[in-house]
């Protein structure tokens, strides 16, 4: 018998349902919902392999005071009087909190409550600030409202879609699957992405528009300025619901086709093309995300889109609008509840004086924030420069994703008090923390999310807590309590989602997006029991599935707002021998890898933090292929591996924001962000920066399997999870003058002294291979050589969970090979069935053409689904290499 529970992927913010299934034994399973909306039954490979990221291995289980264990009270009675003492001693604006779009809604809604209202400051800030916040500004400057007008559905809907700054296969996979599968139904719809790269999103798109960074503006302007000369505009929409039409689309038309051609870098057939598209058809939806808005231009980026879809009405259609694609889980929770230092709760403006007493008035609070808090980058300034000096950060990582991460580390060291509520004991940050609080996991924890899509789901519990671990908003709640608050004394999350619900409601009559007055008075069962939404649903019951396609915008008019704008000066590349640095994500790694570091599958992936440069650019360099190369900035630097690529631009490179140093010697890409801010919004630029890069120094290069984790300290070694244990990529530099090489792998790998390695040594290549036996087992094999190591990593892997009972075969491990009996698989393409490279192309050759062949032959692709982009790309380089 096992016990089934409906809940919510806590990854991106398509929001899918999932059903956990816990057997007897206690062993976890996921599928997919068949019932959510978000999904119908669809997981990625990050949701697929969620069970697979629960165990405790690693988990903060207790509170814990400068590094020794405490009890829960004591802990949190030294939160409170150090947050009250600094309050009293320095003022409110004196302490911070520093949340994230991983919080739930109930837990959000505690933590601004306690900050707004009760300390009385608007320092609470969040990880959103780095995602979502240009979309935040674009939107309330041209609504007057932070409104995703769309649904999913508008996508399927659509006769054209626009990706603009999203790789939406990697991404967000369930959406790009309900695209694709609309698009093999409907072939006339047409997609469009416009990427500086070649990703994986490509593979279902009609036209890639490979843009000059931050080229958007530009584009968009043109876009506007030819509309208006094509006569495609919607005159009627543009008279009766907005204003600001007339500047907006002189200075669009100021720009000359020349002008938008140079800062889009794009030729003029192609924006021609795209031009004559986006007038021709009309059910149209530009979907945006962190390629807009992480930018020193980003909420222009969104304001030159959405002026796109006022100029043409097409805004809250099916099939038709702007659309925001949120990152996290919750960010668009966090939205709600006023989570941005520069909001206020239940989508009420912090400037707006009526706002701030109505609020006040709900929550019956001492005191509220008079004015904007301090957002995520200028908030840690002001504890490196001591204006701050209580931060509690929750559920985020900012010594590994805030720009100018080591800066950022220096201001957590120095700030008299620090807070960490986290999952795990280890991290970049919980590092620098005097006290850390457990906090419940996903599976463990009971609350809402909402997604994309305004549609609010629940995310039930289904393990028990684990050690002493409490929810976010019960930690939050007890500090209010013990800081002598009333308004704390929630006692489930039904209770906050009740009050959240009320306050949307509270004094609204249609005048606020956010109304889900209708939950009000919700009950724990009810509450248990609620199936996903979307808002708004007010106390009358009144819902609606999109805005604006009547006007109806919240600015005091009615009005929606085209913003007058001003593109920005673009160029190839940062300087003269200098290259852009473009960050982003990978398909099967989450942010700082803290949970799905822990799946040996989908480390399996991509196993290495890398570098992706064009081959002329590498070749400038000297940098080879699977070298390793240094990049750097004037605030930091990183060694990662290079993978030479024509999918990416001249000019420019990509590097994964997800390494860190949990998981590599110096890989944290924000050590080298500089921290530059979209003026409107204070979003950080992560996607254009100027760098250098070059060869990395090494002497010797290394790869190792090893059934415990290794402790190396060498000028480059990147860790990742396997089957049996971890798999290690190593460089020496010629400095590091390691003699003993057993005594080495001895304590790297911290082995028995008494196991003696087989081992091969060729002096003429330098090639060394020691491999370390425990009986059948193997514990470590080491493979050290003057080139990059060319060992088969999935092979090497697998070794680790092999019994090895025929001592010859224990040479091969020593050969650096498979036998003959084991072909080695390969980089993993596929997580679910670990299907590797090599195994995909046996199937092409043996006649499998297309991805459903190849998924019947090998069953790759043929669970979630998140690959098959990749295998479409494989068949199509090996039936392009046979036909040459
Ligand atoms: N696998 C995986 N999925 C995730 C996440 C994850 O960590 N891993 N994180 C989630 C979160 S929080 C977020 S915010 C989303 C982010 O989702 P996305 O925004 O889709 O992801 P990114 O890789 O950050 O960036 C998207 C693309 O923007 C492009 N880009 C860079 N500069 C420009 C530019 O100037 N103009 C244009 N048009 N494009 C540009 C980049 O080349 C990149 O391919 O993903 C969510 N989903
Ligand atoms: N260069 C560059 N930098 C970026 C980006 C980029 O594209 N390029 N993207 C930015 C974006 S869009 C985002 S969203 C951020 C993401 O960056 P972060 O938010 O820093 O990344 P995460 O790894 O998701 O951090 C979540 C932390 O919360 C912990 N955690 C997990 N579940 C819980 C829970 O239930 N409660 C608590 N208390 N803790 C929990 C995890 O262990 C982890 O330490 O990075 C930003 N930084
Ligand atoms: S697309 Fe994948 S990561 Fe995103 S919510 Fe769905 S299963 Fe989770
Ligand atoms: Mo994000």
């Amino acid at each position: 018998m096992s016990i089934e529970t409906k809940t919510t992927c806590p990854y991106c913010g398509v929001g899918c349902g999932v059903i956990a299934k816990v057997d007897d034994t206690g062993k976890v399973s996921v599928a997919g919902d068949p019932d959510h909306p978000a999904n119908f039954g669809r997981l990625c490979s990050k949701g697929s392999a969620l069970a697979e990221t629960i165990d405790l291995d690693g988990r903060l289980l207790f509170p814990e005071i400068a590094g020794e264990r405490a009890e829960w009270d004591e802990a949190l009675d030294l939160v409170a009087k150090r947050f009250g003492e600094t309050v009293t001693e320095h003022g409110p604006d004196s302490v911070a909190f520093y949340v994230s779009g991983q919080l739930l809604t109930e837990d959000y809604y505690v933590a601004n409550k306690l900050m707004k209202g009760f300390i009385g400051s608007g320092n609470i800030d969040t990880n959103s600030r780095l995602c979502m916040s240009s979309s935040v500004a674009g939107h309330r400057r041209a609504f007057g409202s932070d409104t995703v007008p769309g649904t999913y559905e508008d996508l399927e809907l659509a006769d054209l879609v626009i990706l603009t700054g999203s790789n939406l296969a990697w991404c967000h996979p369930v959406l790009y699957q309900r695209l694709a599968a609309a698009k093999s139904a409907r072939p006339f719809m047409k997609i469009v992405v416009i990427d500086p790269r070649r990703t994986m999103t490509c593979d279902i798109a009609d036209m890639h528009l490979a843009i000059r960074p931050d080229g958007d503006v530009a584009l968009f302007m043109g876009l506007l300025a030819h509309l208006a000369e094509s006569n495609a505009l919607d005159r009627a929409y543009i008279a009766t619901h907005t204003t600001g039409f007339e500047n907006a689309v002189t200075a669009a038309a100021s720009l000359s086709f020349d002008d938008v051609m140079e800062r889009s870098g794009l030729a003029a057939e192609q924006l021609r093309a795209f031009f004559r598209l986006f007038e021709t058809v009309e059910k149209s939806v530009t979907c945006y995300s962190q390629g807009v808005n992480q930018s020193a231009s980003g909420t222009d980026k969104v304001n030159a889109i959405i002026n796109c879809h006022l100029a043409t009405g097409r805004i809250g259609r099916p099939g038709m609008g702007p659309f925001s694609l949120t990152g996290q889980p919750n960010a668009m929770g966090g939205r709600e509840v006023g989570g941005l230092a520069n909001m206020l709760a239940a989508h009420m403006a912090i400037e707006d004086r009526q706002d701030r007493d109505r609020v006040q008035r709900f929550w019956g609070s001492p005191v509220i924030a008079e004015r904007p808090g301090l957002k995520a980058v200028d908030m840690f300034r002001a504890v490196a420069e001591g204006r701050i000096k209580a931060l509690w950060i929750m559920a985020t990582n900012p010594v590994v994703s805030m720009p100018d991460a080591d800066a950022v580390a220096a201001a957590i060291k120095s700030c008299p008090f620090v807070v960490v509520s986290d999952v795990l004991r280890e991290t970049d940050t919980t590092r620098h923390a005097d006290i850390l609080l457990p906090s419940l996991g996903w599976g463990e924890k009971d609350g809402t999310v909402t997604n994309s899509e305004r549609r609010i789901s629940r995310q039930r519990r289904f393990l028990p807590a684990p050690g002493e671990a409490k929810a976010d908003w019960w930690q939050m709640a007890e500090v209010g309590r013990r800081m002598g608050f009333q308004g704390f004394d929630f006692r489930s999350p039904a209770d906050i989602f009740g009050e959240h619900a009320a306050l949307s409601a509270f004094e609204n009559e249609g005048s606020r997006d956010f109304d889900i007055g209708a939950f009000s008075r919700i009950d724990g069962d009810t509450y248990q029991d609620l199936a996903p939404f979307q808002w708004p649903v007010s106390r009358e019951g009144t819902t609606r599935t999109r805005f604006f396609a009547d006007g109806d915008f919240y600015h005091p008019d009615g009005k929606a707002r085209f913003m007058t704008i001003q593109a920005p000066e673009t160029s190839r590349t940062n300087g003269r021998f200098g290259l852009t640095l473009n960050t982003g994500r990978i398909r099967d790694q989450w942010h700082t890898m803290t949970r799905t570091g822990k799946s040996a599958r989908l480390s399996g992936h991509m196993a290495e933090p890398f570098a992706e440069i064009h081959p002329r650019d590498a070749m400038e360099r000297g940098i080879r292929s699977a070298a390793l190369v240094e990049v750097e900035s004037p605030h930091g630097s990183v060694v990662v591996r290079a993978l030479i690529t024509e999918r990416q631009a001249r000019g420019s490179i990509f590097v994964p924001m997800h390494w860190n140093d949990q998981f590599a010697a110096k890989a944290r890409i924000d050590a080298l962000v500089p921290a530059v801010t979209d003026p409107v919004s204070g979003q950080p630029a992560s996607k254009n920066i100027a760098i250098t890069a070059r060869p990395f120094d090494a002497a010797l290069y290394g790869f190792a399997v090893s059934a415990t984790k290794p402790a190396a300290e060498t000028a480059y070694w990147a860790l990742g999870r396997t089957e049996g244990g971890w798999r290690i990529e190593l460089a020496f530099k010629a400095t590091d003058r390691i003699d003993d090489w057993i005594a080495w792998c001895r304590r790297t790998f911290a082995l028995p002294i008494e196991i003696e390695p087989l081992g091969y040594a060729d002096h003429e290549t330098g090639d060394l291979r020691l491999a370390f036996f425990d009986g059948e087992r193997l514990l470590a094999a080491f493979f050290l050589a003057r080139e990059p190591v060319a060992v088969s990593r999935s092979w090497a892997a697998a070794e680790l969970t092999a019994v090895h009972s025929d001592l010859r075969k224990r040479f091969l491990i020593v050969a650096g090979r498979p036998g003959a009996d084991q072909p080695d698989p390969g980089a993993t393409v596929c997580s679910c069935f670990s299907v590797g490279v090599n195994s995909i192309v046996a199937a092409i050759r043996n006649g499998c053409h297309s991805v459903e062949a190849v998924g019947a032959a090998t069953n790759a692709g043929t669970n979630c689904g998140s690959c098959r982009a990749e295998i479409s790309g494989i068949i199509d380089g090996c039936l392009a290499a046979a036909a040459e």
